[in-house]
């Protein structure tokens, strides 16, 4: 009988992170989780894997720590010694990257050194993948792939390059197995509240239950390629089931704007999102990101990976969840 598999995943209690969970449990891993110390519960997404760690068949284990804590990372490596290690876990929010250079460089850029080098230290044969965003191609036009140049525009992008080359680093100097994933913007009803698409669906939602009668939004300009995140997840599997490391786009090749997916959204509720739909500057960025379309052709060519989801039908998916969790 083959052992299982042990997977380490920072970010578990995010968005990816609680959809891989799913995953690689399905797929027979034991799974151990990183999670933070919050004054509130922040184990949500997670809560229905939750399994009594005493059980001698349980396979999801969580452990407290932090990316900004180096000397538990390097404990918590030694200690779990995964064959798989998926790095999720960042300061993941584009504007409040402006809001917090510092801390979000100090997470979303350094803590990947800090991992990376705590697997280096406990000399154990790991594969590495590294959450790395379209965010890095920033301002350099569509379409982008493997190859197109990095132009970051925020704190995030910047420490999302540093994220990219610091794993490629470590797979060239130390010959770990380390993939980035350049992932495009990938949504799902457990996507965090305060990012567009979310906080869309979600308005259409309150405000044909009745509950709210308007959304304050930015840019509306925006062009993104929206994809699912469940199926994005199996991507990051696939990366690191391959024989070579290497870099992949996960994309869905789709242009909409911001202000498609609230038509998406508001269509579904049978509502016209001109007589809701208010601007707040607040939500401009000093810097805006104009357009991202990934050419996710090497994905489908090595991995057999390509987007079913495509952003019309996510919209809708995520605007019936709202609607079903609204009314309970
Ligand atoms: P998310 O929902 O914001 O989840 C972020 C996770 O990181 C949460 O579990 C969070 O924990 C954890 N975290 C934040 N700061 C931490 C710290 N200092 N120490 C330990 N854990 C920390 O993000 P996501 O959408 O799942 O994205 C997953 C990863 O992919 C992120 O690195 C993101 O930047 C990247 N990415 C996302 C997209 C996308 O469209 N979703 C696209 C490209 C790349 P708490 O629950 O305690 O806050
Ligand atoms: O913004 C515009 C905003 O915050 C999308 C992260 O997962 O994907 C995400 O970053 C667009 C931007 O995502 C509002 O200006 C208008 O043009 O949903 P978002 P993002 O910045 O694309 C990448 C790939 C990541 O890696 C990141 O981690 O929507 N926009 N009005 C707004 N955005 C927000 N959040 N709120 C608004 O009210």
């Amino acid at each position: 009988m083959s052992e299982t598999k042990r997977a380490l995943i920072t970010g578990i209690t995010g968005q990816d992170g609680s959809y891989l969970a799913e995953l690689l449990l399905e797929k027979g891993y034991e799974v151990h989780g990183i999670i933070r110390r919050a004054s509130t519960f922040n184990t949500h997404r997670i809560d229905h894997l939750y399994q009594d760690p005493h059980d001698p068949d349980a396979r999801l284990f969580l452990h407290y720590g932090d990316l900004t804590d180096a000397s538990r990372l390097v404990t918590l490596i030694a200690k779990v010694a995964p064959q798989e290690v998926y790095h999720l876990a960042a300061q993941s929010h584009v504007r409040v990257s402006f809001d917090e250079p510092e801390y979000t460089g100090n997470t979303t850029g350094v803590g990947t050194t800090r991992l990376l080098e705590a697997i280096r230290m406990a000399g154990i044969d790991t594969r590495f993948y590294q959450a790395s965003s379209s965010e890095m191609f920033g301002a350099t036009p569509p379409p982008q792939n493997e190859d197109t140049p990095f132009y970051p525009r925020s704190p995030y992008g910047a420490a999302k390059v540093y994220g990219y080359w610091i794993a490629r680093n470590y797979r060239e100097a130390h010959d770990m197995y380390a993939v980035n994933g350049i992932l495009f913007n990938h949504e799902s009803p457990r996507r965090g509240e305060t990012f567009v698409t979310r906080k869309i669906a979600r308005a259409a939602a309150r405000i044909k239950l009745g509950i709210d009668t308007d959304v304050y939004l930015g840019n509306l300009d925006a062009v993104r390629d929206w994809g699912y995140a469940p199926e994005y997840v199996e991507g990051m599997w696939r990366m690191l089931q391959a024989d070579e490391p290497t870099d992949y786009v996960l994309a869905t090749g789709t242009a909409y704007t911001v202000r498609d997916f609230v038509r998406f959204c508001f269509d579904h509720v049978g509502l016209d999102w001109q007589e809701h739909v208010k601007f707040d500057r607040t939500y401009l960025r000093p810097t805006e990101v104009d357009s991202l379309i990934g050419d996710a052709t090497k994905a489908q060519e090595i991995l057999g990976w390509k987007a079913q989801v495509l952003p019309p039908e996510l919209a809708s998916i995520m605007t019936q969840a709202e609607l079903d969790a609204h009314r309970g």
